[in-house]
């Protein structure tokens, strides 16, 4: 990895807004060629999966597709990305989880009708018994189409609800929760959120086709959320890239990590001393 990325490391105001809102939005984190690139892959892969039988109205939730494109892989480890996520986690990191979502117009009529809300883990939201409940994890969104105006399937959260380990819904299954906005963004924007921020999904009432990549990053003792059969990518890549795709010398490593476990922090204790916190 080039030092040179050490340009986008996190500022201390992106660390701020990340802390106290849950959510930090990232303009202009891919650029229109990269937005462009990666949609033809995006729409290859959902042509491909209509053929296969998926229905074209709708949503396709297609997880583990970094093997699918090398513009998928490249992002794993992206100079304007990346060093915000570990300003943020620290270097025990790695990619625990992807997934693409392909959002069709719905054809349906616009209804009040209450979203999926939900913090991100499943069953730790319940196993865990703190409050708040510790982080864990968090997602960067990288917005490829257009969803600057809202009702085109956009992504929704309720700033600051980060730290609440329970939201308050609208009664009778209409309306949203107090404080929820829709993330109203240009194609090529990173939306990086802590798994704890309260978010969902919303229907798609416009003519436009909402494409996003997530990818979530969790320490490295957190068990991958999907198959990430990345395993035949570690040969060919670099020793960062390889932790992030989560190689580890034995199990052990993952909970007390050697040098070779994490090459991610002799990186840092080379190049960005500060940057390595604990
Ligand atoms: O598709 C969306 O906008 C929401 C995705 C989501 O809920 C998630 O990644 O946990």
């Amino acid at each position: 990895m080039d030092a040179s990325c050490l340009r986008y490391s996190l500022t201390e105001e992106e660390r701020q807004t990340f802390d106290k809102t849950g959510y930090l939005v990232l303009e202009d984190a891919l650029t229109p060629e990269q937005v462009e690139a990666l949609t033809r892959e995006v729409d290859r892969i959902h042509d491909e999966k209509v053929q296969a039988g998926h229905e074209a109205n709708k949503a396709l939730f297609y997880p583990n597709f970094i093997p699918d494109h090398k513009l998928f892989l490249d992002l794993v480890d992206y100079e304007r990305v990346l060093p915000k996520v570990w300003g943020i986690l620290g270097w025990n990191i790695y990619l625990y989880h992807a997934h693409m979502i392909v959002t069709p117009p719905s054809g349906q009529e616009k209804s009040d009708k209450t979203f999926g809300w939900h913090q991100d883990s499943g069953r730790m939201n319940v196993d865990m018994e703190t409050v708040p409940r510790p982080r864990m994890s968090l997602k960067v969104a990288y917005f490829l189409s257009d969803l600057q105006e809202q009702g085109r399937g956009n992504f929704w959260i309720v700033p600051n609800s980060h730290l609440n380990n329970t939201l308050d819904k609208p009664a009778g299954g209409h309306g949203q929760p107090e404080g929820a906005i829709p993330i109203c963004v240009k194609p090529g924007t990173a939306v990086f959120f802590d798994r704890r921020l309260w978010h969902t999904a919303s229907p798609n009432w416009s003519d436009i086709t909402r494409k996003v990549l997530f990818y979530g990053y969790g320490y490295r003792w957190i068990r991958t959320k999907d198959d990430m059969t990345v395993q035949s990518l570690w040969a060919d890549s670099e020793p960062i890239r390889r932790q992030l795709l989560g190689a580890g010398t034995n199990c052990n490593g993952y909970y007390t990590p050697t040098e070779e476990d994490v090459p991610l922090r002799g990186w840092l204790e080379r190049h960005a001393p500060d940057q390595v916190a604990r």
